[in-house]
């Protein structure tokens, strides 16, 4: 595109490059299947089959709290997360109740979204499951570049973890999320750019992001039931109802334009594991790696400019069993000597009641950081 101009008399030419000689931005969304009762499937493999729910039980009563994640098979009895236990107990009387245990989930949670930064140019992760990767220099503005690099993600992941994801392609976070809730479990969806109407065009309004129970609500009154509808909306009218960003983003998410980036945040944990030579249930021989873990711990924490509060231990057994044990220090830090000191005491502590353990595998982790300063990306392990 050539543009004219006079300045001080003088005729200038200037020349902007094209945009369509730059790179289409490609940006993968990958959402872990049914991912709490995925993890319990695989410790449980006899229960993969059946239906099986994972709660948040509040304490409060024997069954009260809520369903966090039901595999297939539970869903197709009509439980869903957030559901109560006693509705769950009474749509699936026969299937497996299990506490949620969120030190496990993190765990791997933290290993594989270490996994999928390795494939990104940029990585977000957006939830425990869930995250944005920016990949389109990796796959030079390629949608079938693209595809064929989440065939592989999907592909590493089931190898390395025996999980499932779900994944969407598109030219945004917002399609791209869209896409992978699209065909679940084990999807694969690319929306590539000029494909976007039609993808849109396919999908009900509350499946547009940012437009929940209320909102759906809200617009209907105004006789607004479809993306389509939403799209053609007059701006300023949305903007009387929802206000100026809100109403600007559902018109802007209704055509499929999202501009927000992929953006790198901080560390949320740091972690290193070690496998053991021998297996063992001695405290004091498994004691001998806090020192050079807490080191390298703290010294990566150092570099992220990162306080961490809380220090777990993490235990594998040599039936892949995992147990975590973590403390909360008294006040933020950054100190080799506080998570040694600490991780000596958990061994004690969990030896002391399960002298029976058998552990191939013991690491450390430091969490629950104190306003991080550095925008520095590191993933444990
Ligand atoms: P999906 O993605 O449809 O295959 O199923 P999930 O179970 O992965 O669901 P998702 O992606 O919405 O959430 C990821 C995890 O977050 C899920 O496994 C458990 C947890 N979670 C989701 N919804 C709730 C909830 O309502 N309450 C609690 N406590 N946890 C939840
Ligand atoms: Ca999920
Ligand atoms: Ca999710």
């Amino acid at each position: 595109m050539g543009l004219c101009g006079l300045v001080g008399g003088t005729i200038y030419i200037k020349i902007i490059i094209s945009s369509n000689l730059e790179m289409n931005r490609i940006i993968m969304h990958i959402d872990l299947d049914y991912f709490y009762a995925q993890l319990e499937e695989l410790r449980n493999p006899q229960l993969a089959q059946k239906p099986l729910v994972v709660c948040m039980y509040s304490g409060r009563t024997l069954d009260s709290g809520a369903v966090a994640s039901a595999n297939y098979a539970a869903r197709q009895l009509g439980v869903h997360a957030g559901m109560p236990i006693i509705y769950a107990k009474k749509k699936a009387p026969a299937a497996a109740f299990l506490p949620a245990d969120r030190p496990h989930y993190e765990d791997v949670s933290g290993r594989i979204m270490a996994l999928f930064a390795g494939f990104a140019d940029r990585f977000e992760q957006e939830s425990i499951d869930e995250a944005s990767l920016d990949v389109s220099a990796k796959c030079a503005g390629s949608y079938v570049e693209a595809k064929k690099l989440a065939e592989k993600i999907k592909w590493k992941l089931h190898e390395d973890e025996r999980l499932s994801c779900s994944v969407g392609v598109g030219p945004n976070k917002l399609i791209a999320k869209m896409a992978a809730g699209h065909r679940k479990p084990d999807g694969l969806v690319v929306v590539s750019s000029i494909e976007v109407k039609d993808f849109l065009r396919s999908k009900a309004i509350a499946d547009l992001h940012g437009v929940g129970e209320k909102t759906a609500g809200a617009l209907a009154q105004k006789g607004i039931k479809t993306i389509v509808q939403l799209a053609a909306a007059p701006v300023s009218e949305l903007q009387e109802s929802f206000g100026e960003k809100r109403g600007l983003l559902l018109h802007e998410h209704a055509l499929g334009i999202d501009n927000d980036p992929v953006e790198e945040k901080a560390a949320r944990q740091i972690s290193r594991i070690v496998t053991l030579r021998e297996n063992s249930s001695d405290p004091n021989a498994i004691a001998v790696h806090c020192s050079p873990l807490a080191a390298d711990i703290a010294r990566k924490a150092k570099d992220a400019n990162v306080l961490f509060r809380t220090i777990t231990i993490l235990l594998v057994s040599d039936r892949i069993e995992n147990i975590t044990r973590s403390t909360t220090l008294p006040g933020p830090s950054q100190s080799e000597v506080d998570i040694s000191d600490s991780c000596r005491g958990l061994l004690g502590e969990f030896f002391e009641k399960n002298s029976q353990f058998v552990c191939r595998r013991f690491g450390i982790r430091v969490s629950n950081f104190e306003e991080p300063k550095a925008q520095k990306r590191i993933f444990e392990y």
